[in-house]
């Protein structure tokens, strides 16, 4: 009988564990022609189906793995389309010896988004496949955006030479055929003078909780950790996830230099490995991969190989004025200042159409972002343009409006319409 043969083979799974996962593959060996219609019906309609599947998909395929089970058609179902959520989250904590409440908490379900093509064929994949979350945390304006750009190849996070550039948690995937690493890159940490980073630094904490992998990353050119450096590396130090020192922007210093800064946040954490970068030249970058590669956990894709990232391409865009925003002018304006795309047209003959609004806290940062005649704005309409040109890879009408929205960064209602919600 097929579950005698999986019990012989499986004698170190706890007998509970063991149980639940011969119920949740006899429930869904009936289910599986009726899932089996329905799903094909779906995906007829909507071509891919994503779905929120990623936790139980990635716990039940390192299960069933293990169990070598001859239900190869059932381990499919239940890997591809099982909706328990929860379940698998508990199943998890036990495989790994954790409390499920304290491991349940510690995720923060439903903190990633995450998608899963149903119909993947797993068995496509390479037994020894490794998938995981990699946060990039550290101070602003260490290179955590310009590493994730030079590792995708593409750039996907704005960056600029001011710190606090990046506001959200920005998703970048990087697929190969034995692996899929998706990168966290994260606003750099700061101590909140507004409810904006008091979000910004709630999306840090998000991709530490939700990340299997961190690095820290630091300015080797630092003589010695910064206020904001040692605020990220307490939120390193809290988590007891593997973490990798990442030294950047060794292109401007000698080696040597760097050793007392090393020193300093190795006494305050114990990192796996201390790798020396620059994220600008790329030294060092094969090193990191494969220090990353190697502790990432066994497991199936969790997105489709050829998708870089989940965010839409109106963020990407409202995300490219900012950094021209950011490029042209000074002071407290980029600070002020929040982007976004109010329409975006694909035109079939013509060129594309977006309309995009500038939020600004005073009218007189209004004034200066307009300029004399509207030629400031003219100006960084054109910077912006060539930026989403090249972003989309086609040309586009961009049409930019000034609009005061006094105090935004402290108000609620404002900052969720902006996309800093939760
Ligand atoms: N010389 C040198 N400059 C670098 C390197 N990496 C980043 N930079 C520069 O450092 C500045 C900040 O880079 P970002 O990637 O925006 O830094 P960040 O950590 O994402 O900054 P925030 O988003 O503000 O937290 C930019 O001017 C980059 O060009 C490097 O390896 N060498
Ligand atoms: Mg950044």
């Amino acid at each position: 009988m097929a579950t005698h043969r999986f019990r012989q083979r499986q004698p170190f799974l706890p007998p509970g564990l063991r149980f639940r996962i011969l119920r949740l593959i006899r429930i869904h060996h009936r289910q599986r022609r009726i899932l089996t219609q329905i799903l094909t019906q779906i995906q007829a309609q909507t071509q891919i189906l994503h779905l929120r599947l990623h936790c139980r998909l990635h716990l039940l395929h390192r299960l069933l793995h293990q169990t070598q089970t001859r239900h190869q058609g059932t381990r499919s179902s239940l890997l591809s389309r099982v909706p328990v959520r929860r379940g698998a989250q508990r199943l998890r904590a036990l495989c790994l010896g954790k409390n499920p409440s304290a491991y349940l908490r510690e995720r923060e379900l439903g903190g990633v988004p995450c998608r899963m093509e149903p119909l993947l064929d797993l068995h496509a994949l390479p037994p020894d496949h490794r998938s995981g979350y990699v946060a990039i945390i550290g101070a602003p304006n260490v290179g955590k955006s310009t590493l994730m750009n030079h590792i995708l190849g593409r750039k996907l996070s704005i960056v600029t030479a001011r710190p606090s550039t990046t506001r959200n948690r920005v998703l970048g995937i990087h697929s190969d055929d034995v692996s899929q690493i998706v990168f966290l890159d994260t606003p750099g940490v700061v101590r909140p003078r507004y409810l904006l980073h008091e979000k910004m630094m709630r999306d840090v904490d998000r991709s530490v909780a939700d990340a299997d992998i961190l690095l820290f990353m630091v300015d080797a050119t630092e003589p010695a950790p910064t206020h904001d450096a040692r605020g990220a590396l307490d939120r390193i130090d809290r988590s007891t996830k593997p973490a990798l020192l990442v030294l950047n922007k060794m292109d401007l210093i000698l080696p040597e230099k760097a050793l007392p800064l090393v020193e300093q946040y190795t006494g305050v954490r114990a990192f796996e490995e201390v790798v020396p970068v620059s994220a600008k030249t790329g030294k060092g970058m094969d090193v990191l991969m494969e220090q990353v590669k190697q502790r990432l956990p066994l497991g199936p894709p969790y997105y489709p190989k050829d998708q870089l990232s989940e965010h839409p391409e109106r963020f990407f865009i409202a995300e490219i004025v900012r950094e021209a925003i950011f490029n042209r002018f000074r002071e407290e304006i980029p600070y002020s200042t929040q982007v976004m795309v109010v329409t975006y047209e694909t035109r079939q003959a013509g060129k594309d159409f977006i309309d995009c609004e500038i939020m600004v806290e005073r009218d007189a940062q209004k004034g200066i972002l307009i300029g004399k005649g509207g030629k400031a704005l003219k100006n960084l309409g054109a910077a912006a343009r060539k930026g989403i040109e090249e972003f989309l890879g086609k040309p586009v009408y961009l049409q930019l409006h000034v609009k005061t929205r006094s105090g935004w960064r402290n108000k609620e209602g404002m900052l969720r319409n902006y996309g800093f919600g939760r």
